[in-house]
């Protein structure tokens, strides 16, 4: 085992862990740890805020020019390492290394350029009458990421958190944390100035808690359960800091019926099950028409079981397997709570699929006949598991969309696309698609209800790291 990631990254220097302890980084695809991480302390907290809080007075005051310069380089030291990051994804995560390297590594790029291209664009002063309104960098940023795009992630936080002039400190999950480590090596290589941007590994408990409490950081930025989210939340509320959040999903796919029924079925398995199923946004719970929802299954049977499940190294695995034994373990007993509240299992099911004996994976699975209120309708399972639910009227099927404690993302799928911006306007989540669009990443992301509160990426997620200044009196009345 490789003893290659023990160190954290603070003031511009690798540095050793304040007490020695580590954290194994195992291989969902083996189950064997195949490399260690240090298990960080508030002490490397304190540590790692007081440099970013010493670099914040020097890099706030640079110029939109100097940061434009400076995520440009970013993005050329990135794009050295694209390859590294993909292969250390599949490895920590069990991304299929295809889809490591066009989705996953590939994401991180694409964040990083659109935050430079809303910087290029954006304006942080304005005059209104005898004020001057100025928005500048809230100071030192928390960020805390989770596993399922790891670098995805990291890099819709920490470029914008740049582009406003802030300066932070990065914790990983502890589960995915080698991406983390490549990143801070990128930004090391881009010449990011001593103190702007530290990493510092650990979990939840000793590290995220710390930094959610400390005085010296102005702002959380969170991703991850909604569980871990009000825990942060709860922390910062004595410091008064800024918190947001992107939390968990139960995302809707209303699918109209006036869609293109068969494609948009098949390509809600597809969407739903990217990733293993670990995304926040899946499109988790389907509504189809009650008149073609036996329909429905047969399309959506055929499209599950055309997922190729296996090795994450084989170039064409559709799905590795799930992050960890908790995961494989959680998707069971909500596969279990399907079958014995009366879904009907379409394929799939609980074990492992055939031929695969070693590894967390989970068997591409649709269930039938869901109705609202059963577990697997309410709960994030975070696995390739789809709940289809039939409805019999529109209005039917935009409150069983809504009847979830969370929104943060919904998809409309109808021939008539005014029709669907219709339904979209009556969703409650941020984010609606109509008939599966490309990733738009200067597009708002974020929460409404339990799925969280604030909004990433491009200029959306510079304004979320911006303290709003009004200087009255810069001209006379
Ligand atoms: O996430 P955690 P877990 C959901 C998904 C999944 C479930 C559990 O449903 O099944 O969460 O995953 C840090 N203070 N999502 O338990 O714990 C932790 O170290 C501060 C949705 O692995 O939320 C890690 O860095 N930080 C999600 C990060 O929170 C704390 C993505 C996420 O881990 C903390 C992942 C604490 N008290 C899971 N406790 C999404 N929105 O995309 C934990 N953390």
């Amino acid at each position: 085992m490789s003893n290659d990631h023990l160190k954290f990254y603070i003031n511009g220097a690798w540095v050793d862990p304040v007490k020695p302890a580590t954290i194994d980084v195992v291989n969902p695809a083996t189950e064997e740890p195949f490399t260690k991480i240090s298990a960080g302390s508030a002490a490397d907290v304190d540590k790692a805020v007081a440099a970013a809080r010493a670099a914040f007075p020097a890099f706030s005051q640079t110029s939109k020019a100097e940061r434009v310069a400076l995520l440009k380089r970013i993005i050329a030291a990135y794009d050295k390492r694209a390859e590294d990051i993909a292969q250390a994804v599949s490895a920590e995560m069990g991304a299929p290394i295809a889809m490591a390297r066009h989705s996953q590594a590939a994401a991180g790029k694409a964040h990083l350029e659109s935050t430079l291209k809303a910087l290029e664009q954006m304006e942080f002063e304005e005059q209104r009458g005898i004020t001057r309104i100025v928005r500048e960098g809230i100071g030192v940023v928390g960020l805390i990421t989770p596993w399922n795009w790891p670098l995805n992630q990291i890099s819709c936080k920490v470029g914008p958190a740049i582009a406003a002039g802030c300066t932070m400190v990065l914790k990983p999950s502890e589960i995915a944390p080698i991406t983390g480590i490549i990143f801070a090596e990128v930004m090391h290589d881009a010449g990011v100035p001593a103190g702007v941007f530290n990493l510092i590994n650990g979990d939840g408990p000793n590290v995220g808690a710390p930094m959610s409490a400390h005085p010296g950081i102005d702002m959380m930025s969170f991703t991850g359960s909604t569980r871990a989210g009000i825990l942060v939340a709860k922390a910062a509320a004595d410091t008064v800091k800024r918190v947001s959040q992107e939390l968990g999903g139960k995302s809707p796919n209303l699918i109209l019926p006036d869609a293109d029924f068969e494609p948009a079925v098949k390509k809600g398995i597809y969407a739903c099950f990217n990733n293993s199923g670990q995304s926040c946004n899946a499109p988790t719970r389907m509504l189809v028409p009650l008149a073609r929802h036996d329909e429905a299954l047969v399309i959506a049977k055929a499209a599950a079981e055309k997922h190729k499940v296996g090795d994450p190294k084989s170039e064409d695995t559709m799905l590795g397997p799930v992050v960890s034994e908790a995961q494989f373990k959680k998707i069971q007993g909500l596969i279990e709570a399907g079958i014995k509240e009366g879904a009907t299992l379409v394929t799939g099911g609980t074990g492992r699929p055939d031929g695969l004996n070693r590894g967390y994976y989970v068997r591409p699975t649709v269930f039938g006949n869901v109705s609202n209120d059963m577990t697997i309708a309410r709960e994030e399972i975070f696995g390739p598991v789809i709940a289809i639910l039939p409805y019999k009227t529109e209005e039917e099927a935009i409150a069983i969309a809504n009847d979830t404690v969370y929104g943060l993302s919904a998809n409309v799928e109808s021939k008539d696309v005014a029709h669907a911006a219709r339904v979209a306007r009556q969703i409650r989540a941020g984010q609606v698609k109509i008939n599966y669009p490309a990733w738009d990443t200067f597009a708002p992301f974020g929460g409404y209800k339990q799925s969280g509160n604030g909004r990433e990426y491009a200029d959306w997620g510079i304004h979320d790291f911006l303290e709003v200044k009004a200087i009255i009196g810069t001209e006379a009345a």
